[in-house]
């Protein structure tokens, strides 16, 4: 049986109702997870108020500003956890961004700071976050993050976040490689296009998903509850032989060639 009881996890990366960390924090609720949230603040606290009444529901114990581009933010993140949980157990990852421009035209022309900020929030955060919860998962863990097909084969406009994504997908090996001998598993889901936030902001997302409804073997795309449970599946003891890989959860489309 999935049971996450007894489990602490923090979630990251809601920004709304279509997030896929929104999917995800349902599942681990579901299967009995104790939740902690972080959420990207803005000066106006719009985004505190959105996310706190969407999370209400989940009644999580921790709910925490956390840009991962402060470090000051991430350092009070983990000592809040160290402060008020008995141990961390699941970490999610949920998050990227690159600027609009990396993400149309020639990739040749990525600046170097667009390069830089696209790596730093979207990959350097899963090696700092993770290390960050190292010494809190005392009783082994789970960290799970999510990626797109784009950072293994070139997805038309994916550009720089399909760098920053191979970059993820190898960071994933290399931290399951240290905290293996914790018993702290670190894995991720490759996810195809769902509509959300990030992705609609993205011109031809629609197409790309119509594209996938004819060819992938499920005739579909998949949802973020699907990716949920997926993450509810690697963060449970049923999956306490995985570690290191990237899990596909596409509706197939990443085995076709044609
Ligand atoms: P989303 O916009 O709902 O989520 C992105 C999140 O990143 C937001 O919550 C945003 O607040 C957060 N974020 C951005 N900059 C941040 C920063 N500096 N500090 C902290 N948080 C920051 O979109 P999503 O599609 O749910 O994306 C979540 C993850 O899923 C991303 O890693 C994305 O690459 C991945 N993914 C998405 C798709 C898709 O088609 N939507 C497919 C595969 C993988
Ligand atoms: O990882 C993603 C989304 C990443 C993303 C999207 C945006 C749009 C708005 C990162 N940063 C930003 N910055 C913005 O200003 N996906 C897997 C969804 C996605 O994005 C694409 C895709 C797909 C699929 C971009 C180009 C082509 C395909």
């Amino acid at each position: 049986m999935l049971d996450l009881t007894g489990k602490n996890a923090l979630v990251t990366g809601i920004a709304n109702n279509r997030s896929i960390a929104w999917g995800i924090a349902q599942q681990l609720h579901k299967a009995g997870a104790n939740l902690g949230i972080t959420y990207l603040p803005d000066e106006r606290g719009k985004m505190e108020k959105k996310v706190a009444e969407l999370v209400e529901p989940l009644t999580p114990s921790l709910f925490v500003p956390c840009n991962v581009q402060n470090d000051q933010q991430i350092q009070s993140t983990f000592e809040l956890i160290r402060d008020k949980w008995d141990k961390l157990d699941i970490l999610i990852h949920c998050l990227a961004f690159a600027n609009k421009e990396d993400l149309t035209g020639d990739f040749s022309k990525t600046s170097r700071s667009g390069f830089n900020q696209a790596l730093e929030i979207s990959t350097y955060s899963l090696i700092q976050i993770s290390g960050a919860a190292k010494p809190l998962m005392t009783q082994g863990g789970s960290i799970v993050t999510l990626t797109y097909l784009g950072g293994v084969r070139v997805v038309p406009n994916y550009n720089v976040m399909g760098v920053a994504k191979a970059a993820l997908e190898m960071s994933v090996r290399y931290l399951a490689t240290e905290l293996g001998p914790q018993n702290i598993r670190v894995n991720a889901i490759s996810a195809g296009p769902i509509r959300t936030l990030a992705s609609s902001a993205v011109g031809g997302i629609l197409d790309m998903i119509h594209h996938v409804e004819e060819v992938a073997p499920l005739r579909r795309t998949v949802t973020q509850l699907e990716v949920g449970n997926t993450a509810a599946f690697l963060c449970s003891d049923l999956a306490s032989g995985i570690t290191g890989q990237t899990l596909y959860v596409d509706a197939g489309y990443e085995i076709m060639g044609m």
